[in-house]
């Protein structure tokens, strides 16, 4: 069996998701998502220009040697663009193994752990009430799980997630004006002294069984997360998320010196080398890589595995960047992980995205129940694909009030 041609697509409704397509000499075809968000078109560059030309004659059934031969084969390891292109290349490799074994993939993975996998919602707000309307409403939704994240009092801009102002909605993570990154203003003094009472008032209001998840987006130095770890240690958090940069990892021994607050860190990473030292040296809670660009299931499942024997549990990143294909390869992941923990979940199931990539995946009461169908159960609409291009955008860029740049 041999692969004859591969192409890739760029654009998608409102994302630009990168679509890998790879046909084979049988008929069968296998689909992945290399989406390295507001930097989409670096990895479509390394399929088109060097991955592809490789692929074709290759036996897409030796997805293990495939991804060896690219991952070694590049010489400079790692790396978010090289991992998001060779994570494409293995997710529509796993796809085609299940069309050919017609079996989903989590029955290749080892099969059901769970009937179906428990998701979280982001709800957001410009300020404390809005946030609180966020949040009821996601549980009249169904949903056990929430991210909250809330506009600071005195803050110079909105921070990371929040509208600038009460209801208004929209892409808080790109910024589709062009490639110059907007600006916003951080401030840790006032963060520090208002967002642990809120997270406290969130707990009164919704009681004991709600899963409350807030995300720092690395804005801390190691003593103040460390500190915030420990004040809202009686809010019980589901998790804490990367109170600081993923690059400093004895950062997260401070924290775990001084509260029991789960820490949750690793949506930057693209290797097993990124964490295991964190994952060895038992210093997180939750695992947040990607399949996307941690290299694809094939090593994503390591990280998984070394995760589960060090008592870390999953919580794969899910931000709308993903495309539905690299979400499906998640979900098959989480429903074999004896290991998994969560899912960060946004609701993508617009009309529009529906028709780009139909699928039998469906939400329900706040779990996901991954479809059964052959190989990753997400098609891709070509005639759909050609209404979208690729949009230029970009992420924020965060400075402290003295122009100091700091951390997105
Ligand atoms: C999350 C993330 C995202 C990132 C985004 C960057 O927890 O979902 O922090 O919102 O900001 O993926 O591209
Ligand atoms: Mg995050």
């Amino acid at each position: 069996m041999k692969i004859t041609d591969a192409k890739v697509f760029v654009g998608g409704p409102g994302k630009n998701y990168v679509t890998l397509k790879i046909m084979t000499d049988q008929g069968v075809y296998g689909l992945g998502d290399a989406t390295l968000n507001n930097r989409e078109t670096l990895p479509a560059a390394y399929l088109r220009d060097y991955l592809i030309p490789n692929l074709i004659g290759m036996d897409p059934r030796r997805s293990e040697d495939i991804w060896q031969f690219f991952y070694r084969g590049a010489y400079f390891r790692r790396g978010p663009i090289a991992m998001a292109a060779f994570g494409a290349i293995d997710m529509a490799l796993w796809d085609i193994k299940g069309k050919l074994a017609n079996m989903p993939v989590y029955d290749l993975l080892g099969g059901k752990s769970r009937e179906a996998a428990l998701v979280y919602a982001h709800a957001t707000g410009a300020d404390l009430p809005d946030l609180m309307d966020s949040i009821a409403r996601y549980i009249e939704q169904g949903y056990k799980a929430v991210r909250v994240q809330c506009g600071i009092p005195g803050m110079p801009t909105a921070s990371y997630a929040v509208p600038d102002e009460t209801g208004s909605t929209g892409d808080y993570i790109t910024d589709f004006s062009g490639i110059r990154p907007k600006v916003e203003i951080w401030d840790t003094d006032r963060y520090l002294r208002f967002m642990p009472a809120a997270l406290a008032d969130i707990r009164d209001r919704f009681g004991p069984d709600l899963k409350i998840l807030h995300d720092v987006h690395h804005r801390l130095l190691p003593r103040e997360a460390a500190a915030f770890a420990k004040a809202v240690e009686p809010v019980g958090l589901y998790w804490l998320e990367d109170p600081t940069p993923g690059e400093d990892q004895e950062a997260l021994r401070l924290i775990r010196q001084h509260a029991t607050t789960p820490i949750a860190i690793g949506e930057v990473f693209n290797s097993i080398f990124d964490c295991n030292r964190l994952i060895e040296n038992e210093l997180i809670d939750f695992i947040r890589i990607a399949v996307t660009y941690a290299g694809g299931i094939t090593h994503a499942r390591r990280i998984v595995d070394l995760a589960g024997l060090h008592h870390v549990r999953t919580g794969f990143h899910g931000a709308p960047s993903h495309s539905p294909i690299s979400m499906a390869a998640q979900h098959h992941i989480n429903a074999w992980a004896p290991n998994f923990g969560i899912q960060e979940y946004l609701v993508l199931g617009t009309p529009e995205c529906d028709a780009l990539f139909p699928s039998e995946h469906r939400l329900e009461d706040g779990l996901f129940h991954v479809s059964d169908a052959p190989g990753l159960g997400v098609d891709f609409d070509e005639a759909e694909a050609a209404r979208y291009a690729y949009q230029p955008g970009s992420h924020p860029v965060v400075r402290l009030e003295d122009g100091t740049l700091w951390n997105y």
